[in-house]
């Protein structure tokens, strides 16, 4: 058996069904020993177009099943190709593992061809990553890759493994597979005892206005039941990050939306009125809570459950309960607690008033008007009236998710994938071949941006080449809409460098690719191109012309407060 070997057979022992990347000079070795494992079937290789794609793919394979999602590079170009999709994964909590080929261990340093100091590029936007120096190491790091991957708040790993590796032989007998083997390697411990559970139950009791807000960590673990369970007890209404949606069914009666930056008024409202907020798995990074100080003086009361002690330590507000742990867990603490008090409340003045909020909003949302292109929001609701329930859906990064933010209704667990914290344009295309992979029986659609599909565009001919049926609908205003928006809005109007040509024909590209083609001038139009996509069950592209101008609302003012939300068109005066 040599190095290469040793690292397939570990790959399968750990479980690892399909691995997205592109062959060179580096990890050529490792795919050589794959075939074999292809041929049995064990294993499934997918040909990215670009390495960005192989990790946002092993990103999107890694959200929708919750299992760590697989990429590899060669040395030097692929491996550096990577890196934003590394970081991508690492600031959504992703448990991506990297495989990267190194160059040999003696030409490591002295500039030799395709070398790139991978640990020192990546250290600071993965969870963890290793060189691997000795053969037997191999299966130890792979497996304890896996493990750190995945435990606690997931994340990406790197192994950098030089070549000269994986052609050296081993001998059977000296092999390690089993255990996790960590060096000073110590899990954040569960921080919650039942004195906090009870403080936390009493602050819920006495409450007079409770929110519940929920994280991508809330879908990490699994705790749709739970929260529901504990909204009805509480008769909490519910609002969520961007990541957080799919964390409850979106049609739930409680769940009043997205909150943040260009998050729905009424949930931005409920959450300014709210007096104690349960916080499950979300960071509060600044697209969620625009400024900290809105908080500070506000004298809210905040519970916050979250696996990562230091994401509960980096915020600047003063946190009244916080519960270290894996979000399910902690709420069934929660739950139990809460049912021995056993107190019945009358929350319908909170709940009306939070209904008003929606029904007066909503005025400024569902805005139908003749012309050019058509509605996001319209063109949203007529896609989720089509798709089932379990359907996956993924985005790009721009209004068009915006909207998607706001008015896509995420009705089951791992079904609304986009990027988040690093807000990575590109993303959608390779990240839905990847949830395809992950959910064969399901549809994936991207709904994607004009701008964020030309990045990453070429991962279309994978899709194509080995049969995985993802769906891409181009929201086409010809434009880096989000940006626009900012140049029209705040920056006096000078739109400058974001707009596109009109000469671009999506559905040649499409067609180009050996994808079908789709062009939804009407609603019906686009009811139809979904339709026969799936019946067809091939790869295709459906553009929906959408206005240049068209803008993604609510938002707020450059660096300003949940406070000073525009709801309505500013261009259009009052
Ligand atoms: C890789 C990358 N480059 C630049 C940006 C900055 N940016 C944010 S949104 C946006 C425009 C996105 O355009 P498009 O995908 O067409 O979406 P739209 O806003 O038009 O819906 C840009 C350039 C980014 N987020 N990611
Ligand atoms: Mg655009």
């Amino acid at each position: 058996m040599n190095g290469a070997k040793l690292a397939a057979e570990t790959l399968k022992k750990l479980g690892a069904r399909v691995i997205f990347g592109i062959p060179g000079l580096s990890n050529m070795t490792l795919y050589d020993t794959l075939v074999d494992y292809v041929r049995n079937g064990d294993i499934r290789l997918v040909l990215m177009r670009h390495e960005q794609g192989a990790a946002h793919a092993a990103d999107g394979y890694a959200r929708a099943s919750g299992k760590p999602g697989i990429c590899t590079a060669t040395s030097g170009p692929g491996a550096l190709n990577l890196v934003t999709g590394l970081a991508t994964a690492f600031w959504d909590s992703s448990p991506v593992v990297a495989l990267t080929g190194q160059v040999p261990r003696s030409s490591i340093g002295k500039m030799s061809f395709q070398e790139a100091d991978i640990p020192g590029v990546v250290q600071n936007i993965v969870k963890f990553v290793i060189q691997i120096k000795n053969v037997y190491d191999i299966p130890i790091w792979l497996r304890n890759a896996f493990y750190i991957a995945t435990e606690g708040r997931p994340g990406p790993v790197v192994v950098d493994i030089p070549r000269d590796l994986f052609n050296e032989k081993v001998v059977d007998g000296d092999i390690k597979f089993d255990e996790v083997d960590i060096k000073g390697f110590k899990k954040f411990p569960v921080y919650a005892d039942p004195m906090m559970i009870k403080k936390a139950v009493e602050i819920l009791v006495n409450a007079e206005k409770p929110l519940i807000l929920v994280g991508s960590g809330a879908v990490a673990s699994m705790a749709t039941d739970e929260i529901i369970i504990l909204a009805d007890m509480l008769i909490a209404p519910i609002v969520s990050t961007l990541l957080g949606k799919a964390a409850v069914p979106n049609d739930y009666p409680l769940y009043i939306g997205m909150m943040g930056y260009y998050g729905r008024a009424e949930a931005n409202t409920a959450f300014l009125e709210a007096d104690v907020v349960l916080v499950v798995g979300a960071r509060l990074s600044d697209r969620t809570i625009t400024s900290y100080k809105d908080i500070i003086d506000s004298k809210k009361k905040f519970i916050i459950i979250n696996i990562d002690p230091t994401d509960i330590e980096r915020l600047p507000i003063k946190v009244d309960v916080a519960l270290v742990g894996d979000a399910k867990e902690i709420l069934r603490r929660l739950i139990n607690a809460l049912m021995s008090v056993g107190v019945k409340f009358e929350r319908s003045n909170w709940i009306r008033r939070i209904y008003e909020f929606r029904d007066y909003y909503s005025q400024y949302y569902y805005v139908d008007e003749d012309g050019e292109g058509l509605k996001p929001w319209r063109a949203l609701k007529t896609i989720r009236g089509v798709l089932p329930r379990d359907a996956i859906v993924t985005t790009g990064v721009g209004q068009h998710q915006m909207w998607c933010g706001v008015f896509w209704e995420a009705l089951e667990p791992r079904t609304f994938i986009t990027s988040g914290g690093m807000g990575t344009m590109g993303f959608g295309l390779p990240a839905a071949i990847g949830a395809k992979m992950a959910q064969p029986n399901r549809i994936v659609m991207d709904l994607d941006g004009d701008g964020s599909f030309l990045m990453t565009m070429n991962n279309l001919s994978t899709a194509v080449d080995e049969y995985i049926p993802i769906i891409v609908a181009i929201f086409d205003n010809r434009t880096l809409g989000l940006v626009r928006q900012v140049q029209d809005l705040f920056f006096g109007g000078r739109i400058i460098s974001v707009d596109f040509g009109s000469t671009i024909d999506y559905i040649k590209i499409a067609e180009g690719l050996g994808a079908l083609g789709f062009n939804a001038e009407t609603y019906e139009d686009l009811v139809v191109a979904i339709k026969t996509s799936i019946k067809e069950n091939m790869p295709s592209v459906i553009r929906i012309p959408i206005k240049k101008d068209e803008l993604s609302l609510p938002t707020l003012p450059p660096g300003g407060s949940l406070r000073e939300m525009i709801i309505h068109d500013p261009r259009k005066g009052n």
